[in-house]
């Protein structure tokens, strides 16, 4: 499928000397920086692909969010604390990365909050109990690093940094998801109850975020072809699947998936099948929760208007641009 050929032709201003010098860049591992030639249909794969990532950081604040104020202990919400400021950071760095590709915030923002953005899908579920916030911690953000663990290694240089550090950061986030699922694990059978109940909810959803399968994946083929993704969408998928199962089998919690089966020729745990048609129900907007996810998102955007307002007039009385701040 990756070998297909695609028209790279369509924008006058990239001209084959130029493609070809910048796919060889590409193969000799170097990175695209912001002021570098690169073809139109890279610049805009990357906004698309950069500002849904920073948009599934911004909206993934809320349903832990919720949790500060009900963490059963100072610590827990600390944590957790720490974890959803860091989420916002991630958006932050994300936002920026974009920016150096001629999106300004203020689009990104509107196609997000009129609804015309997508952002991850696992964001528009709901969590139910604080069992969910281990189960997030540790399921969404493993799932999240593998993919920007490849991400870290993509040919555009501001992405590829961006995920340098997010990664490290996600990197605790999943300790603490773990660590709360272990707790309940092994506690009362209501706590172990608690746990069973969020991976059942949580599972399909989670394998559904490494995007649609291969077959039916349109932007792979140049992502892969330009260096963007190193991974297809179901590698990425079955590998995720092969550490979760063992490590959470370990626990005594079970799979809400009675075909799951382990493939001892392939090495791999084997799934029943995914329903893509919820995935894309839900990408569209139709979704548990994206009335919420967005109501939410564009009454902070609202409340945050006098911030804008006074950065602005702060910008202004000291010739800066507000960019700076
Ligand atoms: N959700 O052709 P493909 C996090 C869309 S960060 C919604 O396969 P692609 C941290 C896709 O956009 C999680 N939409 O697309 C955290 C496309 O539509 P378009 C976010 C999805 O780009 C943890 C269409 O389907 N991470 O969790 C999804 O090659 C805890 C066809 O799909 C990133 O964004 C989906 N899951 O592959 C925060 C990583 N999958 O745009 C808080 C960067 C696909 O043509 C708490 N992104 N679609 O209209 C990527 O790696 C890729 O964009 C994929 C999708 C793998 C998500």
């Amino acid at each position: 499928m990756y070998g297909a050929t695609i028209d790279l032709m369509d924008d006058p201003r990239d001209d084959a000397e130029k493609l070809a010098a910048f796919e060889a860049r590409i193969a000799a591992g170097e990175k695209i920086e912001p002021g570098d030639w690169m073809p139109e249909e890279y610049r805009k794969q990357l906004i698309r692909m950069i500002s849904q990532h920073a948009h599934s950081e911004v909206v993934g604040m809320l349903p832990e969010g919720t949790y500060i104020t009900k963490a059963p202990s100072l610590r827990r919400k600390l944590i957790l604390l720490a974890k959803v400021q860091d989420e916002g950071g991630h958006g932050q760095y994300l936002y920026h990365a974009a920016e150096t590709l001629g999106a300004t915030r203020e689009e990104m923002l509107d196609l997000l909050l009129t609804g015309k953005a997508k952002y991850s899908n696992i964001f528009n579920y709901p969590a139910l109990s604080w069992a969910d916030m281990g189960i997030i911690g540790w399921l969404v953000d493993g799932a999240a690093i593998l993919n920007q663990t490849m991400l870290a290694k993509a040919s555009y240089g501001p992405y590829s940094r961006a995920m340098i550090r997010i990664c490290a950061e996600e990197n605790f986030h999943m300790r603490q998801g773990q660590d709360i699922i272990i707790t309940l694990a092994i506690g009362t059978p209501e706590q172990k109850a608690m746990a069973q109940d969020a991976l059942n909810r949580w599972w399909w959803p989670t394998l559904m975020m490494f995007g649609p399968p291969d077959t039916d994946s349109p932007n792979s083929t140049v992502l892969i072809r330009w260096g963007i993704k190193t991974k297809t969408n179901d590698e990425l998928r079955q590998t995720f699947i092969n550490q979760m199962v063992p490590e959470l089998q370990s626990l005594g919690l079970e799979f809400p998936d009675p075909d799951l089966l382990y493939d001892a020729e392939s090495g791999n745990w084997i799934t029943g099948p995914i329903d893509w048609d919820e995935f894309w129900r839900v990408i569209r907007g139709d979704g548990p929760m994206n009335k919420e996810r967005l109501g939410a998102r564009r009454a902070a955007h609202e409340d945050g208007q006098w911030v804008r307002e006074a950065l602005a007039a702060y910008a202004e009385k000291h010739e800066m641009t507000s960019a700076v701040l």
